[in-house]
């Protein structure tokens, strides 16, 4: 519990960008991070993740393995948003020792998303935990964040209001390793479920893998139905993501990201000297405005020593 609060605090102060934020990812990185599976579930809203993630969670702990869930989800029940009987559900969760839960805000820059779910990731990492189950709504960009940030990508679809076609638009197609339909006890799932099928037959292009068949299961997650047959996909795809290297490139990319963000924070830190901040002001007042394009501006800021 000691150790849950204590992550807690750390990941409070990455979400504030507190002034130790560097040093923190520097400690966590020391503990040679990078054997904590990192799960992205997405989808529209109501869908049913975070039923879901509760029920993957409450399965894995039984396993004796720790278990992370980082909510990046406004209408998540994990930050307070739902109906009481799950919000007491998730409390539940959350009083079992080997189970984190936390979610993030999403405010601030959309852009800075996916690092900072990255940093946290990584420093849950460092403390240890097995899992980390990474649950985001499905709305653009948030999504293709957490792509960045995770292994797998399970997307999570429902046979409503014609999801299928929403979902092809919306670019979901294109990041799932898995499908889920979930609310399989609803008219429509069987359908839903065949054509999700028969877009991604049609679609080979999408697949990450050689001779990897992308599952889509149907799920009814509020009765903890199929979610095991869920599980064993999620940790088959494991083992295949490490027979196939992937798992180090995925590791790559991400340590590539983060060195490309120290790079861009610094040299913009580095940049913005007194000089050129007065001399872009001056170049920018009423005056001045229509005097100079941006490139020459840029040129002269460039320029000024
Ligand atoms: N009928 C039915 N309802 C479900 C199922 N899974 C989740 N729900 C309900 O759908 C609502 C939204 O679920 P939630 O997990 O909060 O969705 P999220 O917004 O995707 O995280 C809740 O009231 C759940 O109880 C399911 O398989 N069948
Ligand atoms: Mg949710």
């Amino acid at each position: 519990m000691q150790n849950k609060r204590k992550l807690a605090k750390t990941i409070s102060k990455i979400e504030n960008e507190h002034s130790d934020y560097e040093t923190i990812l520097k400690n966590a990185w020391k503990k040679n991070i990078g054997s904590a599976y990192r799960i992205g579930i997405t989808g529209p809203p109501g869908a049913g993740k975070s039923t879901l993630v509760n029920q993957l969670a409450l399965q894995l702990s039984e396993q004796n393995l720790k278990i992370a869930i980082v909510s990046v989800d406004p209408s998540s029940p994990f930050s307070g948003g739902a109906i009481l009987g799950d919000r007491i559900r998730m409390r539940e969760l959350a009083l079992k020792p080997n189970i984190f839960i936390r979610s993030l805000a999403t405010r601030g820059s959309l852009g800075g998303l996916s690092i900072k779910t990255q940093d946290i990731c990584d420093v849950i990492d460092s403390f240890g935990y097995d899992i980390i189950l990474i649950e985001t709504v499905g709305i653009g960009q948030i999504e293709l964040d957490i792509v960045d940030a995770s292994d797998i990508t399970v997307v999570v679809l429902v046979p409503e209001s014609g999801d299928d076609i929403q979902s092809m638009k919306s670019g979901l197609m294109e990041i799932g390793d898995i499908f889920v339909i979930n609310k399989a006890d609803r008219d429509g799932a069987n359908s839903l479920a065949i054509n999700v099928s028969s877009m991604l037959q049609l679609k080979q292009q999408f697949k990450k893998i050689k001779n990897y068949n992308i599952p889509v299961i149907k799920t009814i997650a509020t009765k903890n139905e199929n979610i095991d047959l869920l599980l064993e996909q999620v940790l088959k795809y494991k083992t295949i993501l490490k027979n196939n290297n992937n798992w180090y490139l995925a590791r790559k990319k991400r340590v590539e990201n983060k060195i490309n963000e120290l790079i861009f924070s610094r040299v913009i830190d580095n940049f913005w000297t007194n000089e050129r901040k007065i001399l872009l002001q001056d170049n920018l007042n009423k005056n001045n405005i229509s005097k100079n394009t941006p490139h020459r501006i840029f040129e002269k800021l460039l320029n000024i020593k």
